[in-house]
């Protein structure tokens, strides 16, 4: 790994955009490819479970998940089966870990103590036209608290296009600083937990800002301040759009230190017990 991983221009477009591209930072073999391979097989583990006979072609990393978009057509819920699987791929949580994420964190934010927060990694399976488990305009934050100075590190493993929904960021919106949320979204009931959260005047707030969505492809990592407003994109391709998610926060930073660096929902907690201030209901 050389060292530093970042040049000062990377690291200067990280402190004003609140959000850094960077192709090619993990590698296909080592790193990539024992994850598609891993979730290939899951999937073909899911199918012998319900009788499902996997006719499937060998694995290929470009076609890991094939037949998974066929598999949860005949039924949803062994669609929750794979992804809750995926997260405890070993090859998966030894990413998570990477030397190189701690880095990361130690250039991006120096001085920091780097964390990994719990509960706060994972593989996102975004199937085609299904907008339950899109993610509304957030920032990380109110989701995962831990700590105010955090970061997302995003990483897809299919090449993303227009038609999968990339995700789409505002470039700059961390300097607005922590934004109240709702915690219940009367419009949407069966949006629970972090899904439920609705940043406070919404529409206003996006629409002050710039908008982007980046196309990237596996290896690459995108990597978003946990106070950039983001949001899901609508896949309407014939394909799930898989990525990866792995959170890192900062043991130094004095909102966490103030609560003991607390998980959010997936921890158990209520966010609006720990940030009084920022529940807007
Ligand atoms: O992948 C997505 O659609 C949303 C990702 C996101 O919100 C995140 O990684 O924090
Ligand atoms: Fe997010």
């Amino acid at each position: 790994m050389p060292t530093p991983l970042l040049s000062e221009a990377q690291r200067h477009t990280f402190a004003s955009e609140g959000l850094l591209v960077l192709p090619g930072f993990y590698r296909q073999d080592q790193d990539i490819e024992p994850i598609q391979h891993a979730i290939h097989d899951i999937i073909g583990q899911v199918m012998r479970r319900h009788g499902v006979p996997d006719t499937r072609p060998a694995f290929r990393p470009e076609t890991f998940d094939e037949g998974y978009v066929a598999l949860i057509a005949q039924n949803r819920s062994w669609g929750a089966e794979v992804y809750d699987a995926v997260k405890q791929i070993p090859a998966f949580v030894r990413l998570v870990a990477h030397p190189a994420h701690e880095q990361l964190m130690r250039e991006l934010r120096p001085g920091s103590l780097p964390g990994i927060a719990g509960g706060g990694y994972g593989i996102r399976i975004d199937n085609p036209n299904e907008d339950r488990f899109r993610a509304q305009w957030h920032q990380e934050y109110p989701a995962q608290l831990r700590s105010l100075d955090g970061v997302v590190l995003w990483s897809p493993l299919v090449q993303i296009t227009e038609s999968l929904g990339p995700v789409q960021f505002c470039p700059g919106s961390h300097h607005d600083g922590p934004v109240p949320v709702h915690t219940r979204d009367p419009a949407h009931p069966n949006r629970t937990g972090a899904y439920a959260l609705m940043l406070k005047d919404e529409a206003e707030l996006i629409a002050r800002h710039p908008r982007i969505a980046p196309l990237s492809g596996p290896t690459d990592l995108i990597v978003v301040d946990f106070l950039l407003l983001h949001a899901s994109g609508h896949n309407r391709g014939d394909r799930a759009r898989w990525s990866m998610q792995m959170r890192y926060f900062n043991f130094k930073d004095p909102t966490g230190l103030a609560h003991g660096w607390k998980g959010s929902f997936a921890a158990g907690q209520d966010f609006r017990q720990i940030h009084p201030e920022l529940c807007a209901d």
